[in-house]
């Protein structure tokens, strides 16, 4: 494990017996397993002496008074030495205090009388002082790595661990780093995060190990807007969160001078609504818990200007009209109609190079979906706010040439198209008089009678 070895859970006691342990003695004064070599030594350095040889073996020591017992040294946290016991007296195989000490042993072993430690010799596992510290971000945000330059190291691999420490594969590791600090933007869960100092004898030392967690953030979207048409904000649902504040500052990075609108108090997932041109930023702040988070990606966007434009619906013989306002630097105009939904296939009519502010069109009943694009004069362009509005149908019956009223030109048109005469044509819901589904000459004689 300290060695990256893969198979480090096979180290077992069990595996270790028949080389470190001497049936009737005890564990050898010396010994290797798989490369990792331990040592005995006498001591008598007292808690002090515990406390620095932890610092240059995290990976534990095993403390022994003599002829009486031994338990292994885990660490030192908060002024108090934690162990464990594989003699199976107490809470045994658990990491305890020092206070459980007599109740585990029940055989007279304190921190004051150790005379004899064994420890790892090989490889150098030392803690070195370039403490990392980890501030953590949200789902949605980076999280921060930092750690100490150390003297003479070659660069640093930063290793995090997801939910174990050391348990399967890493979750990911940074290699090689040449700088101190890193961000990562992680998923959310439990981690474990140590550096491991490379010196260019490709020998390491690790640092501390930082255990933190990456919470749920909320990842803040946009659909751009522009300055006739309302810009939409929608961010995914935070488990436990009341309510959303979103803060929009323009033409200012967030946080410098005022906000230019703060939305207080969302309790949906969405938010609209109309910003003048500009350039903005914004994020959201999740209430949860009661307790105030920042937690939202921070948003970038630009606002243009756009025209806004507006239909006064037709029928399908009466001419749909278009109008919009001009803009700054517009030289023209591009009208684009959609039949159904915008940009789903092509556009079902298109009239580019506009300089009127209006436009009319006749067109085939349905719904429709449209925009006008304003051209500025360095020939980029932003579209205007879309309007989506239905054709109904000529109602008018016998209206055969659509054009709204009833008259003999209906007659004539009804006429040529029965005769089947090239280049005739007639609206087939009105022509159908009788509208039994079909047009034939019995329409044509009651659109007669009825003109007559
Ligand atoms: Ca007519
Ligand atoms: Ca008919």
């Amino acid at each position: 494990m300290m060695r990256g070895d893969s198979d480090w859970g096979t180290i077992t006691e069990n595996a270790v017996r028949s080389t470190a342990w001497l049936e009737g003695a005890g564990l050898f004064n010396s010994f290797e397993y798989k490369g990792i070599v331990i040592k005995n030594r006498r001591f008598n350095s007292g808690r002090a002496g515990l406390i620095s040889l932890l610092e240059e073996h995290p990976e534990g020591i095993v403390i022994y008074r003599s002829g009486i017992h031994a338990m292994v040294l885990t660490d030192y946290t908060d002024g108090i030495f934690y162990l464990a016991d594989t003699g199976g007296f107490g809470p045994a195989y658990t990491r305890f205090p020092e206070t459980q000490m007599a109740q585990n042993a029940n055989s007279g072993l304190t921190i004051d009388n150790v005379d004899q430690i064994w420890y790892v010799e090989s490889p150098d596992v030392s803690i070195v002082s370039n403490d990392l510290t980890v501030s953590a971000g949200y789902s949605t945000s980076n999280t921060e790595f930092s750690w100490n330059q150390v003297e003479n190291a070659d660069y640093y691999n930063l290793r995090i661990w997801k939910d174990k420490l050391w348990e399967g594969d890493d979750f990911k590791t940074e290699w090689d780093c040449k700088d101190t600090k890193c961000d990562l933007k992680l998923p959310s869960g439990t981690y474990f995060a140590y550096v491991d100092v490379v010196y260019p004898d490709d020998s390491y030392k690790m640092t501390n190990v930082v255990e933190f967690k990456v919470e749920d953030g909320t990842l803040l979207y946009f659909e751009q807007g522009n300055s006739s048409a309302e810009t939409v904000f929608s961010w995914n649902s935070v488990d436990g969160a009341s309510s959303y504040d979103l803060k929009i500052w323009k033409d200012h990075k967030v946080w410098d001078g005022e906000a230019y609108h703060i939305e207080w108090g969302i309790t949906g997932t969405e938010f609209s609504t109309v910003l003048p041109a500009g350039k903005y930023e914004a994020y959201l702040d999740t209430t949860k818990n009661e307790e105030y988070v920042k937690m939202s990606n921070i948003i970038s966007f630009e606002i243009k200007n756009g025209s806004k434009l507006s239909v006064e619906t037709g029928t399908e013989n009466q001419a749909t009209s278009f109008e919009w306002n001009s803009i700054p630097n517009a030289k023209s105009f591009n009208l684009k109609i959609w039949k159904d939904k915008l940009w789903d296939g092509d556009s079902y009519f298109e009239k580019s190079n506009l300089t009127e502010l209006s436009y009319d069109v006749l067109l085939p009943k349905g719904y429709y979906e449209a925009y006008v694009d304003s051209i500025f004069d360095d020939d980029t362009y932003n579209m205007s706010n879309v309007i989506k509005f239905t054709i109904e149908k000529n109602s008018l019956k016998g209206d055969c040439n659509n054009d709204g009223t009833i008259s003999a030109a209906d007659i004539v048109a009804l006429k040529k198209w029965l005769l089947n005469i090239e280049g005739a044509e007639i609206n087939i819901d009105t022509a159908d008089f009788n509208q039994n589904g079909s047009v034939d000459i019995l329409d044509f004689i009651m659109l007669k009678a009825h003109f007559l």
